[in-house]
């Protein structure tokens, strides 16, 4: 194994991806799942790395509908198990209410055993979905395998790093869908009743806090929520991200710039100027 030194400038970043790469050892994530994450840490990169204040607001409006839920269901696959199985648990510990299930795109009996047992060796004190027997009708991938007690009778469903055709099938059935997604443009941020773009850690974290915050008092109505304003909050963060790192880029850039032989006669002449006053 690699040593990485914890005065990397990237040293988080580095930690997660070694433990992904032994998760996909062990096969509890496949490789696509690699690349996925991937992508999520180059949107991460474009927000700054850390939780905007809407996705702070989306945070606390998922946890009220978790909260107010009937029947409130998460949704883990292999990414989410290697990454925040201790997340899910204290989420699951902060909602008794929380059915949390196993739901895998690339399904295999041997890999939901091992999202299972890596959730319960976190603390997770019931897993569902293992062996499920429902599917959700018109969705042809493993995503539709579903357990009858749990997003099968799911009234809100928290689905992290999900694929945007089973978001859009739990919606069309009637299902509130609370997405964690850090792309705000793929189709799961893009079909959600909820969508938080946030990485998966940082709003778990956040989703549980709030949880306790509103502890067995949870809103008496429904907390409306402005899904198109997430989306718009979460580009235009990117945009100003970008425009403020271009225009820094631009600035350092021309301070850096080596002159050209125009410019190198312009600053000879320049310095004869000043050299001789007299
Ligand atoms: O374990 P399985 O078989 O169920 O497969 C899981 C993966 C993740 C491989 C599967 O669901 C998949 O292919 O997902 P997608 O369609 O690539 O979507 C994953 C989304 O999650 C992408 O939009 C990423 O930007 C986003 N994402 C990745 N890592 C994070 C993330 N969002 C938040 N936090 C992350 N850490």
């Amino acid at each position: 194994m690699t040593t990485i030194s914890p005065r990397h400038p990237r040293y988080r970043s580095l930690r997660v991806r070694e433990r992904l790469a032994e998760a996909s050892r062990t096969g509890l994530i496949v490789p696509e799942g690699l690349i996925a994450h991937g992508r999520g840490e180059a949107f991460d990169y474009l927000l700054g790395e850390r939780s905007t204040p809407s996705a702070v607001r989306a945070e606390r409006a998922a946890a009220e509908w978790l909260a107010r839920a009937s029947h409130p269901v998460v949704s883990v696959n292999g990414n989410v198990a290697a990454l925040a199985a201790p997340e899910i648990a204290a989420l699951a510990k902060a909602l008794p209410t929380l059915a949390v299930e196993v739901n895998l795109f690339h399904r295999t009996p041997k890999r939901a055993d091992l999202v299972a047992r890596t959730l319960t060796d976190a603390g997770v004190t019931r897993v569902l979905g293992v062996r499920p027997t429902v599917r959700i009708p018109g969705l042809p991938s493993d995503r539709a395998w579903v357990d009858r007690r749990g997003i099968a009778r799911a009234d809100v469903c928290l689905v992290p790093l999900e694929d945007g055709d089973r978001a859009g099938a739990l919606v069309a059935r009637g299902v509130r869908v609370i997405s964690i997604d850090l792309n705000p443009l793929s189709r799961t941020s893009q079909t959600a009743d909820l969508p938080i773009v946030d990485e998966l850690v940082r709003a778990l974290r956040e989703i549980a806090r709030q949880l306790r915050r509103v502890g067995g008092d949870p809103p008496a109505s429904d907390v409306p929520f402005d899904r198109r304003r997430a989306l718009v909050d979460a580009l235009r963060a990117i945009d100003r991200r970008l425009a403020t790192t271009a225009r820094a880029a631009s600035g350092s850039g021309q301070a850096r710039r080596r002159p050209g032989r125009a410019g190198a006669r312009r600053s000879r002449r320049a310095g004869r100027t000043k050299r001789s006053p007299r």
